[in-house]
């Protein structure tokens, strides 16, 4: 008997406590692409050998006790009572190894918590259900919005690779230079988390807080919103691409470029006349991206949360309510205001969209000017 809980035990210790096993071991944390994921690695390391050695000690004792002075053996309880002896050490043992553990995570924490000196600022604004990123200082900003299809997600189709986490646009950082996160929320809390960066931070509307990072390898990271913040928490994943620094460099003239050309595009199309069918087409693309989450790819809604659009006396009702809700939200409610955040022509296809879908036939078909005189 003894002898086998001695092999157990062992074969338990070496398991989690081999080198090579925490290599490629998918269950423990992640030793990430920063100097700060390494050292949260090595944090959470030290302290796991910790509470395992005092695992083995406390039920290797326990163990031992209940073997060796157990009734049918004849054992006796000793009677003792308020041993100041062992009540302080078993005070100042513990106490102990809790100031032992505090010191290394102590300076793990500190280092995490110093956004000074940083070479680039990045805010990260969460909302229902999308991260927006706005480099500070550079007029570069968009949405990252989750690209995986949803003829997958209904299950019609194999699920991708990356399945929940692709979007269209990455966030895009540069190797070895500091930078800093600035995150907040436009509704509920969200929370940033790039587990290779160590970096898992909350977005509170309304207040703003920091984090850093330096990555060492260029590469694709991956993540998630880490607090449960409704209906789609699970459909807003985070990735970040990490070049290195001359093609960094490059990136960033060519999204200055493009909004550059972006804005010039805009400016244009408020003098375009689309055509009904052309404005449904990218209508459909519109709402199924940034709308259906919410009100349902058939415009049904879900009761008592988010309104139907079908039939809705908004969407069938006067353009300029309609192009008022969409262009400036509703505030105190999860309807976002998406005047910044698609252009006047997008914002005049879904509208034009949802007047004509699921039997709203209004036979309405608005233009980027129309929007544009709304006041966008
Ligand atoms: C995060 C969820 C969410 C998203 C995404 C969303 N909406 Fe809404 N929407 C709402 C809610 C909630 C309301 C109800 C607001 C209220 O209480 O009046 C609403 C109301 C509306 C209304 C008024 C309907 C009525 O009959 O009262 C229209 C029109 C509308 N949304 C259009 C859009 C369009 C267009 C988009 C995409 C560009 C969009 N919504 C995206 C949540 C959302
Ligand atoms: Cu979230």
């Amino acid at each position: 008997m003894k002898q086998w809980l001695c092999v157990l035990l062992t074969l338990l210790c070496v398991s989690l406590l081999s080198p090579g096993a925490q290599a490629d071991m998918p269950l423990n944390m992640t030793q990430g692409v920063t100097e700060i994921s390494g050292k949260v690695y090595h944090l959470h390391m030290i302290i796991l050998y910790i509470c395992c050695a005092i695992g083995l000690v406390v039920f290797g004792v326990m163990i031992y006790a209940m073997i060796n002075h157990r009734k049918s053996k004849g054992a006796v309880a000793s009677q003792f009572h308020e041993s100041t002896k062992v009540e302080i050490a078993w005070t100042l043992i513990p106490f102990l190894i809790l100031i032992l553990m505090a010191i290394p995570a102590t300076k793990t924490l500190i280092a995490m918590e110093d956004p000074s000196d940083a070479d680039l600022t990045v805010k990260i604004t969460g909302s229902q259900w999308k991260w927006h990123y706005s480099y500070f200082g550079e007029d570069i900003d968009f949405f990252s919005i989750l690209a995986t299809p949803r003829s997958q997600i209904e299950g019609q189709e194999a699920k991708g690779e990356h399945y929940l986490l692709e979007v269209d646009k990455p966030l895009v950082l540069p190797i070895n230079r500091k930078v800093r996160f600035l995150m907040t929320s436009d509704d509920v809390i969200h929370s940033w988390w790039v587990p290779a960066f160590a970096v898992k931070k909350d977005a509170n509307p309304g207040f703003i807080n920091e984090a850093w990072t330096r990555v060492d390898k260029p590469g694709i990271y991956r993540g998630q919103c880490a607090e449960l913040c409704g209906k789609d928490h699970g459909f807003m994943p985070i990735v970040v691409k990490v070049l290195a620094e001359d093609e960094f460099d490059a990136w960033m003239a060519e999204q200055k470029q493009a909004a550059a050309t972006a804005a010039e595009e805009a400016q244009a199309a408020l003098s375009e006349t689309m055509s009904h069918d052309e404005a449904m087409a990218l209508g459909e693309q519109i709402y199924m991206a940034r709308c259906a989450a919410c009100h349902q790819p058939n415009g049904a809604g879900l009761q008592g949360v988010f309104p139907a659009l079908k039939g809705s006396a908004i969407a069938i009702g006067p353009i300029a309510a309609h192009l008022d809700i969409v262009i400036h939200g509703k505030t105190g409610t999860a309807m976002q205001a998406f005047g910044k955040q698609i252009t006047a022509k997008e914002l005049a296809a879904v509208v034009t969209y949802e007047r004509n879908a699921w039997g709203n036939n209004t036979g309405d078909t608005v233009q980027a000017a129309d929007v544009n005189n709304h006041g966008q």
